[in-house]
């Protein structure tokens, strides 16, 4: 019984050297609206093999952990409602029952270094939240990629999360930040923020090279790549301002709690700004690809 299935395409790619991009499933099953969830799937799959490099979506179907999908397989994480969300401690459990599950970022980068990619392209990763401080609720992306070494390249992540405690955290985590010509973290939909970096870098084999420092080392974390979206997609900052304070208004009257909190803002801001926000969140997805492409088309030469 196979339990981690790379696929055919995945494997010849790492065997001939050619470089490889991991993608997430939850976004894809979570984080945004059926059925075009499914063409956007493939549209980044398509996005990655045209710039020269082979995609790697990471999902659980039927019991299987599997690196790179078929077109089957997508559509089952796109259109299934039996899909689950995973994140890295909901992996044994749904695969033992054979269960579907998309993916976080978490349980992406785990499932990706055990098929040995280095790098993985997302939107925004999971983050501390607001109220943290009685709540705890801090995602586990962060504590697997204090772990887990992969690139992640992310815009950030969304303002509806606590930055500055994101931010501190990765710090105690041992996690390095660097932005991708950039001197500042971003907030997903917006290129900027008031957080500033204290590392920057130009290009895919600026990562590269710092990668192969970090593992020369034998440190054994991942690395975030913050790449903020192009300037001509982002969003109107105004309106980002008051749509995500009214969502959070929308939250504390609904009396929304626990883990419903972050999917009952994101319904509402993608609802209320009538597709500005999904307009820059594809957007924001499309231009972490390029970017991880760049840097796994280093990596690559960079081992021959
Ligand atoms: N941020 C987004 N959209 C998303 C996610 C994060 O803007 O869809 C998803 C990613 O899969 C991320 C996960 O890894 O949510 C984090 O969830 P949690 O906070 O439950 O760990
Ligand atoms: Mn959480």
């Amino acid at each position: 019984m196979t339990f981690l299935q790379v696929s055919d395409e995945v494997q010849s790619a790492q065997s001939a050297g050619k470089p490889v991009v991991a993608l997430e499933s939850t976004i894809i099953s979570h984080g945004l609206p059926r059925p075009e969830n499914l063409d956007f799937a493939g549209e980044c799959e398509a996005r990655i093999r045209d710039a020269g490099a082979v995609p790697a979506t990471i999902a659980v179907v039927g019991g299987v952990a599997r690196v790179g999908l078929d077109e089957e397989a997508l559509r089952v994480i796109a259109l299934d409602e039996s899909t689950e969300k995973l994140s890295v401690r909901d992996l044994a459990v749904v695969m033992a029952r054979g269960g579907h599950g998309a993916t976080t970022v978490a349980a992406t980068s785990a499932l990706a270094h055990r098929a040995g990619i280095r790098v993985f392209a997302t939107g925004g990763l999971g983050g501390v939240h607001r109220g943290a401080e009685s709540s705890f609720d801090e995602s586990a992306d962060l504590t697997t990629l204090s772990h887990t070494p992969i690139a992640v390249v992310a815009a950030g992540v969304k303002s509806v999360l606590d930055i500055g405690l994101t931010l501190e955290r990765m710090e105690t985590l041992g996690i390095p930040v660097v932005g991708f010509q950039t001197d500042y973290f971003p907030r997903f939909w917006l290129r900027g923020s008031e957080f500033p970096l204290d590392h920057r870098v130009e290009s895919g084999s600026d990562v590269a090279m710092l990668m192969a420092q970090h593992d020369a080392l034998g440190l054994p974390s991942g690395i975030l790549v913050a790449n903020p979206v192009p300037e001509a997609s982002q969003w109107d900052e105004a309106s980002h301002d008051r749509l995500v304070a009214d969502a959070f208004a929308a939250a504390e009257a609904e009396h929304i709690r626990g883990k419903d909190v972050t999917p009952f803002l994101l319904d509402f801001i993608q609802r209320e700004s009538g597709g500005a926000s999904l307009r820059v969140n594809l957007d924001v997805v499309r231009h972490n690809i390029d970017v991880a492409v760049e840097i796994a088309g280093a990596v690559a030469v960079g081992k021959r």
